[in-house]
């Protein structure tokens, strides 16, 4: 494991340790082991790409300077902000998905003990963000802007999936009005705000930069690539192998205004737009199947692989535009490890 991410991962045990010992709640021995096991469950399991990005960038602003401990400290603490962000998001979002798995297990509302308790887990892993925030950076000049960027975000992403969550109700009666449109609004909301914007616009924070100033040019780049990432997202989800996402896709059941269905849309004819009518949005194997099996015909492996490939040039020549250095090794190191992902 690198260096970074060893120190990333000890910067989790400090800050669960504090959130078990928060001397606002007076914990019993039950309670204390239920949040442990609950945050070791859900936080630090994923790929951590959007918590070490936040060091990553903060170092790339810094022009290759030699971070501090503190520095290090504290840029991984937001990472981890997010990472509890993505955690809450999570929790929930398989309970809203009924997805089955997550990261390789059962997802947490899965568990025979947990239930619909996973609901108020949620509302307590995010709670622990401004807990973590309060902790750690109140003395910070930047530390309201901090809040209201999480905030923010927040806020985009819970109106991100509501309307993922109520096209499908649109979609119900007429499929044919999932379109590009309408897809690329509920991904910008609900995954490019929170996994793309929000780890650079800590890192700049952080260096002291004012937002509103410097994001203005980088925002629409890192929304884009946020788009990029949650198409590969749609796309894993019906061709990706369970076992490396660690992921079962319930895109195809639960009826999701998905990349995958809007190409299908576009490339079907009357008698296979009626095909889909009849087998999409079925909970049932045999249904599933059969949308798969017209993606095939499809050839939607390729149309995807063609739209990768494109974005990829696209947002290398849009980063490329962009006359600061360093952010454009911020954005290229970001691009490069999302480009071809497997999980
Ligand atoms: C990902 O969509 C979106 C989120 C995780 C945001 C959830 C927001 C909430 C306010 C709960 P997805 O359902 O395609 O993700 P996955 O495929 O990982 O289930
Ligand atoms: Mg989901
Ligand atoms: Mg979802
Ligand atoms: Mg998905």
């Amino acid at each position: 494991m690198s260096d970074l991410k060893t120190r990333f991962l000890e910067v989790y045990s400090v800050l669960k340790s504090e959130l078990l010992n928060d001397p606002a709640f007076e914990f019993t021995d039950d309670s204390r082991q239920w949040v442990e096991r609950m945050l070791d469950y859900n936080v630090p399991g994923g790929k951590l790409n959007r918590g070490l990005s936040v060091i990553d960038s903060y170092k790339l602003l810094k022009e290759g300077k030699e971070l501090s401990d503190d520095e290090i400290f504290l840029s991984s603490a937001l990472g981890w902000c997010i990472e509890w962000l993505q955690a809450y998001f999570l929790v929930l979002d398989d309970i809203m998905d009924s997805s089955h798995t997550r990261r390789g297990q059962p997802c947490w509302f899965r568990l025979p003990k947990v239930g619909m308790i996973a609901v108020n887990d949620g509302i307590l892993l995010r709670n622990h963000i401004p807990r973590i925030l309060k902790k750690h950076f109140r003395q910070k000049p930047y530390y309201v802007d901090l809040l209201d960027l999480f905030n923010e975000v927040e806020f985009q992403t819970a109106c991100g999936q509501m309307i993922d969550l109520i096209t499908t109700l649109v979609g119900e009666k007429d499929l044919s009005k999932y379109s590009l449109p309408i897809h690329r609004r509920i991904v910008q909301y609900k995954t490019a705000y929170y996994s793309f914007y929000l780890p650079v616009a800590c890192a700049l924070l952080m260096s002291g930069e004012d937002l509103e100033k410097h994001l203005l040019d980088v925002k629409d780049i890192l929304i884009e690539m946020g788009t990029y990432f949650q198409v590969q997202d749609d796309y894993l989800d019906c061709f990706g192998a369970p076992e490396v996402i660690g992921k079962i896709g319930t895109d195809i059941e639960d009826f999701k205004c998905s990349w995958l269905v809007v190409k299908a849309l576009e490339l079907s004819n009357e008698e296979q737009k009626k095909f889909l009518h009849e087998n999409y949005g079925k909970d049932d194997p045999a249904s599933v199947a059969k949308v798969k099996e017209l993606y095939n015909t499809l050839k939607l492996q390729d149309v995807f692989a063609e739209y990768e490939s494109k974005s990829y040039d696209k947002l290398i020549k849009f980063i490329e535009a962009h006359p600061s250095q360093a952010v454009q090794a911020v954005l290229k190191s970001f691009l490069g490890k999302i480009y071809k992902r497997q999980k």
